[in-house]
Parts: C-alpha cells; structure tokens; sequence
C-alpha cells in the first residue's frame, strides 16, 4: 500500500506501478489530490478528509469489463454501509448516490494490461470544502451523519469487499448483476443519456448482463447504451 499526503492522482501514481510490474492488488491512498479525474478528463474535487485510492488489478481474461464497474459499484456501496447507517443506491454507470446526491465515484483506466480502479468516497469531507457546482449535486457522509468516520476502517472495508466482488466477477457470477440491480436508482425513472453520441431518452430499464443500460425509447424499442450520462428527467 502507497499512501500519500498529496498527489495528482492516485490513478496516475498506480498507472507508473502498473508499468512497473507491480503485482495486482496494490493500492495507492491519497489525503488529497491536486488532479483527481473523472471520466473524459472531468475534474473530480479531492479535498481533505475524502477516501481518494486506487487499485492495480490484471485481470487474467475474464468476463465483460463493463460487468467489473458494476462489481466495484457494489463494494463501495457496501463498503460505506459497512461504516455509515446509510443507504447506498447505485446510478449507472459508476455513482453510489445517498439519496439523489453522488457520494463515491469510480474511473476505471486500462494501463496496458492492467487495470487501475480509482475509487473516491465523500467520507468526512465538508460541504464547504466542496467547490459549489459540485455541492449542488453531492453529499458526504459527514454531511449525512453529521459526524466523520474512521478513513482506516472504510479502507478495509472497500478492500475486503472488492477482493469479493472482483472474485465473484471473475467468476462470471450473476450475482454481480443481480445485486447491482437491486441497488439501481433510476429503473423504471425517464431519463436522458448524453454519450458519445446524441443525447438519447427513454425509461431507464435496468442493465443486461455486460453492463449495458436497457433504455425503453418512446416506441416501446430497447436501446442498449454502453457509455454517457444518465440524468434523471422524470
Ligand atoms: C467519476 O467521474 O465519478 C469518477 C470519479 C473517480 C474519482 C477517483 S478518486 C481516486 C481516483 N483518482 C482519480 O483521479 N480519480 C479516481 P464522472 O462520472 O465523470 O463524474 C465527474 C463529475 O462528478 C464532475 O464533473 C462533477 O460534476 C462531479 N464531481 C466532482 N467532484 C465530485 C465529488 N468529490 N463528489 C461528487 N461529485 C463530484
């Protein structure tokens, strides 16, 4: 384990283990990070008192990676649960959310053949410490509990139940997908996903089994969409 006062980001410092040979599961924890990212380069607010880490992973073939995001939605989500009287729900494609508000975000990177899992909980950040754009749209588990937690014990707990999920995803479990769902936020909710592509609406209906989101369009059809934004319209 690196840990870290200060850095980029914990996914960069993992990416050089990556390139270094490190051996899987090695994991670099930050106080804070100066570029903390989230997907398409978007910046991720990393003040003090926040879990930002990082985890090597080299997954030996193995099922859908899509279906890995899911499985480690699932350990941060019982992670916080696991420390906090909190409910966690998931949003696709990588938000465990308190309510309507974002409480932990996942980047997951290629790093040739490896895999970096970055993983960042709101534990006992503040609100004021939040830039406000990213206040209006995100909790904390201070904010929840009006108390903070012990970062150690939440580290534990993400770590034992990723080491889990990542065994059970790579083991093809249908677990993954079965518990994801349960936890899934928007089913049934009318939705607009922004991609890569033109924005796309629909009723959210669940994931299949790779990971994809199942949008009901207007005339009854699915559509299978593999990346964007789901904001909630309905
Ligand atoms: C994510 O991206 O949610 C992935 C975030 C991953 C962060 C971890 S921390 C450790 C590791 N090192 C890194 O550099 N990254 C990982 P995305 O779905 O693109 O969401 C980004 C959006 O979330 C931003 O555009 C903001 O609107 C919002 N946001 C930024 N900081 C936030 C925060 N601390 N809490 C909640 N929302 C935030």
């Amino acid at each position: 384990m690196v840990r870290l006062g200060e850095v980029g980001s914990t996914n960069d410092a993992a990416r050089l283990l990556a390139g270094a040979g490190v051996p899987e599961g090695a994991v670099v924890v930050s106080d804070t990070q100066t570029r903390g990212r989230g997907r398409l380069g978007r910046p991720w607010a990393s003040p003090p008192g926040g879990l930002w880490c990082s985890v090597l992973l080299r997954p030996a073939g193995g099922p859908e990676l899509g279906r890995l995001s899911l499985a480690v939605g699932i350990a941060a989500a019982e992670a916080v649960e696991a420390v906090a009287p909190v409910r966690v729900g998931l949003k696709w494609p990588n938000d465990a959310m308190i309510g309507k508000r974002k409480v932990c975000g996942i980047l997951s990177e290629r790093a040739g053949d490896a895999l970096v899992v970055g993983i960042g909980i709101n534990a006992n950040v503040t609100a004021e410490t939040l830039p406000p754009a990213v206040a209006a749209s995100a909790t904390s588990l201070h904010v929840a509990l009006g108390r903070t937690i012990d970062l150690s014990v939440l580290l534990e707990a993400l770590l034992g139940r990723l080491a889990y999920w990542y065994d059970r995803w790579a083991d093809g479990d249908d677990a993954v997908v079965q518990i994801w769902t349960r936890r899934d936020v928007t089913r049934g909710i009318y939705v607009t996903v922004g991609g890569p592509g033109a924005a796309v609406c629909g009723i959210a209906d669940g994931i299949d089994a790779d990971g994809a989101l199942r949008l009901r369009l207007e005339d009854g059809d699915i559509r299978r969409v593999f990346a964007g934004d789901l904001i909630p319209t309905g």
